[in-house]
């Protein structure tokens, strides 16, 4: 049997290349490739780097399915449909819109698929492929080994992407991962990560990303990791809750164990907007300014983001966070608007406000990547995007870059100071990029075709989420 797997761009204007910043090995993909038995022939598509070979002969195709490439995931599946090639979809948005997703696929993964997978392609093997497969639970991750083979002679960015963990058990309203994963954590065994750290670092990759939504999500399991990370000799990078920079011993074991910054989602620098974010952890014992000198003492770069359209928001606390970005010289940092995900508790009260533009802005053809899909309180959606695209530019001015790079912490080492200029120029040239970018390839001329399935979708297959878990 013959399986292809897809991972979908957000979208494309005919001629133009895609982000770069967005072209790093994709794990999903590769996790399912080292879950499929060897009797199955794998082969893989990057829909962001490379055309895509729909006549190539296949028996199954599975597609990856965010909320932002949902509408290129369809397009993808209908061309497919067309030649007679069954689909099956799983990932964030298949999960948290599962109703939607199965209108377009033949048999939709709902949540994790290490226990169902084998089934799942078993079925296929035996056509008789379900129309909702059902990962119960949080599956173990003992003995996960994605197959990063499927990579081979792909350009991507030159960072190895590695997971220790998946989940979070803060409950951000805005957060699909806490949705998703319903407000917890699960680890890999330490020596299962050390393996993966091995290989990754032996075929070339000198920096390491671990993809856990919050690595202190789980402050023991997170130092165990960190202890054993000591001996390894790597660099590395990962996202990380702000309250762990209150632990002298987390933060000695960040340097001791090869970490050279952490993604640190600041949001907001208002109150208010952090309680309605259920954030307020955020500023807790101290604030910002304490966690902030702790990590500077310790020598941790930071990547700050920063998220613009909360109730309080408005364009002079916009430009209070760039200020207060640009005073604490942050070696990265991100403004974006805020998103309201569909699945999450943000959606849902936004929804019942009659604050959405769209029915569903991830599937509407006039919609354009960031565009504010909804109604702010306090400023119009222009003013949130722009203010976020103005953040960006005052930030990535060469101006701020020359200051930041001489900055004790940004300079702290040669490979993060060359690593510094490559990535501030590259976010400089994006700034405004994504503006307006398209959601799904402009250039599909095809029609989508829906998958035809005998019975009727039963929400009783949705997963119960954080949401789902507070409110019972
Ligand atoms: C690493 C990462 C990135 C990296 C690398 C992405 C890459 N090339 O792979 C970078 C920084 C580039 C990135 C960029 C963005 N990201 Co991102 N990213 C992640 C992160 C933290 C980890 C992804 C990962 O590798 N996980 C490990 C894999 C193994 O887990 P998984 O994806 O959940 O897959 C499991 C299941 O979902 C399922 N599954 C997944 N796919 C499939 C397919 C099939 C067929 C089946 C059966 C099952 C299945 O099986 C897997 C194993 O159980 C996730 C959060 C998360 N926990 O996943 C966010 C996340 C996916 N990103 C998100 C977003 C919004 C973005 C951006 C739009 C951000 C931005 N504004 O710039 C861009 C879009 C990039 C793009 N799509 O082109 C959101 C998506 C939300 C949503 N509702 O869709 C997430 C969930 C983060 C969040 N907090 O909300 N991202
Ligand atoms: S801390 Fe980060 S990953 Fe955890 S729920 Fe909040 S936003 Fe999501």
């Amino acid at each position: 049997m013959r399986l292809t797997l897809v991972h979908p761009c957000i979208g494309r204007r005919p001629g133009e290349p895609y982000i770069k910043a967005w072209q790093m090995e994709p794990l999903p993909p590769a996790t399912l490739a080292g879950l499929t038995p060897p009797d199955w022939e794998v082969r893989f598509h990057d829909d962001r780097m490379e055309a895509i070979p729909f006549d190539e002969p296949t028996d199954l195709v599975a597609i990856s399915v965010e909320t932002y490439t949902a509408r290129r995931a369809y397009q993808i599946a209908s061309e497919y449909r067309r030649r007679g090639v069954p689909v099956v979809m799983g990932g964030f948005h298949a999960t948290l819109v599962p109703e939607e997703v199965s209108r377009y696929c033949e048999a939709l993964v709902i949540g994790e698929v290490e226990g169902v997978w084998a089934t799942v392609l078993a079925d296929a093997a035996a056509g008789r492929l379900q129309r909702v497969y059902r990962g119960e639970g949080r599956p173990g991750l003992a003995g996960l080994r994605p197959d990063r083979s499927i990579f081979a002679g792909k350009q991507y960015l030159p960072i190895g992407l590695v997971e220790a963990g998946r989940g979070c058990h803060f409950k951000c309203e805005f957060c699909a991962v806490t949705s998703y994963f319903g407000a917890t954590q699960t680890r890999r065994p330490v020596e299962d990560v050390l393996r993966e750290v091995r290989e990754v670092t032996e075929a070339g990759r000198k920096l390491l990303f671990f993809v856990d939504d919050n690595i202190t999500s789980n402050m023991d399991e997170a130092k165990e990791l960190f202890r054993a990370l000591k001996h390894e000799k790597i660099r590395w990078v990962s996202q990380a809750s702000i309250n762990a920079a209150h632990d002298e011993e987390y933060l000695t074991l960040l340097g001791e164990s090869g970490c050279q910054g952490v993604l640190i989602g600041f949001e907001t620098l208002n109150e208010a907007n952090l309680r309605q974010m259920r954030k307020r952890f955020n500023t807790m014992r101290g604030g910002y300014a304490k966690a902030l000198e702790n990590l500077r003492r310790h020598g941790v770069r930071l990547y700050a983001t920063f998220v613009v359209g909360y109730d309080e928001d408005t364009e002079a606390s916009v430009d209070q966070a760039l200020r207060f970005a640009l005073d604490h010289k942050f070696y990265i940092a991100a403004f974006n608007h805020l998103t309201p995900f569909p699945g999450t508790a943000l959606y849902d009260r936004l929804k019942d406000e009659g604050r959405l533009r769209y029915d569903a802005w991830w599937l509407d053809p006039a919609y354009r990547y960031n565009e504010v899909p909804f109604w702010p309180a306090k400023m119009t959606p222009e003013q949130v995007r722009a203010s976020c695209v103005e953040a960006r530019a005052r930030f990535y001015r060469w101006r701020s870059i020359a200051r930041r790079s001489v900055d004790r912490v940004n300079a702290g080492n040669a490979m993060m100071w060359s690593a510094f200029w490559t990535i501030n120029a590259m976010l400089r040239a994006e700034v405004d990029q994504r503006d307006g970018y398209p959601l799904g390839d402009l250039g599909y001329t095809g029609e989508i075709i829906e998958a035809s399935h005998s019975e009727p979708f039963s929400m009783t297959t949705r997963p119960r989420g954080a949401l789902e878990a507070w409110a019972a």
